[in-house]
């Protein structure tokens, strides 16, 4: 039976990633006096390496033009990952980043039923915290029986270890929760933690890049990502075989 939903965040609740943390990274970059710039396709590939700082180190390693320790390069990576935060917040604040069609409507359909509903992201916490109040107003946190962070974890998606901890949380097996994912880090993650899996395909992730070895696992579009047909999908592969 249904118990949970499990949320991803960037890419999944809104696209995050193009309209908000690459154009942020772009503030710091020109705040900070650095002639750096992602463009909407280069970041695509950036994001192969999941959390912003470690996507900054991962970049820098590939610079001349960066700083030559690595002491100085973690350094600069710290401080312009906390000015990207920043400047994330103001662009949700000014309403760059509104939310993708359904999520708000699954998410307040599923409260009103009775499911629990866990924020389950590499993402720092400060960027949930300015982004879910502009979906589910300031008491958004009550949606959540728990709100998993970049900083909760030892490793990132596609390490299962976010999910795993947010199921010791909830205190539920995996197969009573539905994980809701746009990208193959994150399908990875969760299927990696035995998590049926919904797959809400995004501008960095095409449904026909998001990896097809993951068996059973549903992909919606606009039109069925719907609480309904969530339910049915789940009750459908995971339910209690009934008799015929
Ligand atoms: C999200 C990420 C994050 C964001 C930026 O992955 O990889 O790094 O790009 O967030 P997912 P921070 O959607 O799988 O959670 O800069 O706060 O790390
Ligand atoms: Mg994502």
């Amino acid at each position: 039976m249904l118990k949970a939903l499990l949320w991803d965040v960037d890419g999944t609740v809104a696209e995050t990633e193009r309209d908000g943390h690459r154009v942020a990274f772009n503030l710091a970059f020109a705040d900070a006096g650095l002639d750096w710039g992602w463009t909407e396709s280069a970041y695509g590939d950036l994001l192969h390496v999941t959390g912003g700082r470690e996507r900054l180190l991962a970049f820098m390693d590939q610079r001349h033009d960066a700083p030559d320790s690595a002491a100085a390069r973690q350094a600069l990576a710290l401080r312009l990952h906390e000015r990207k935060n920043r400047f994330y917040a103001e662009l949700v604040a000014q309403g760059h980043l509104p939310p993708r069609p359904g999520v708000v409507g699954v998410m307040r359909e599923a409260r009103a039923s009775g499911l629990s509903q866990a924020i389950v992201t590499t993402t720092s916490r400060s960027n949930v915290q300015a982004l879910m109040p502009t979906l589910l107003g300031e008491d958004w946190a009550e949606t959540f029986a728990v709100v998993l962070c970049g900083e909760d974890t030892q490793r990132k998606k596609p390490d299962p270890e976010v999910y795993l901890l947010a199921l010791q949380r909830l205190g539920l097996p995996a197969t009573h929760c539905l994980a809701i994912e746009d990208s193959t880090p994150g399908a990875r993650a969760a299927h990696a933690a035995g998590v049926p899996l919904v797959l809400r395909p995004s501008v960095y992730f095409p449904a026909t890049t998001l990896p097809e070895a993951i068996p059973g696992q549903l992909c919606t579009d606009d039109a069925t990502f719907r609480l309904s047909d969530l339910r049915r999908w789940h009750e459908r592969q995971y339910g209690a075989v009934h008799p015929a």
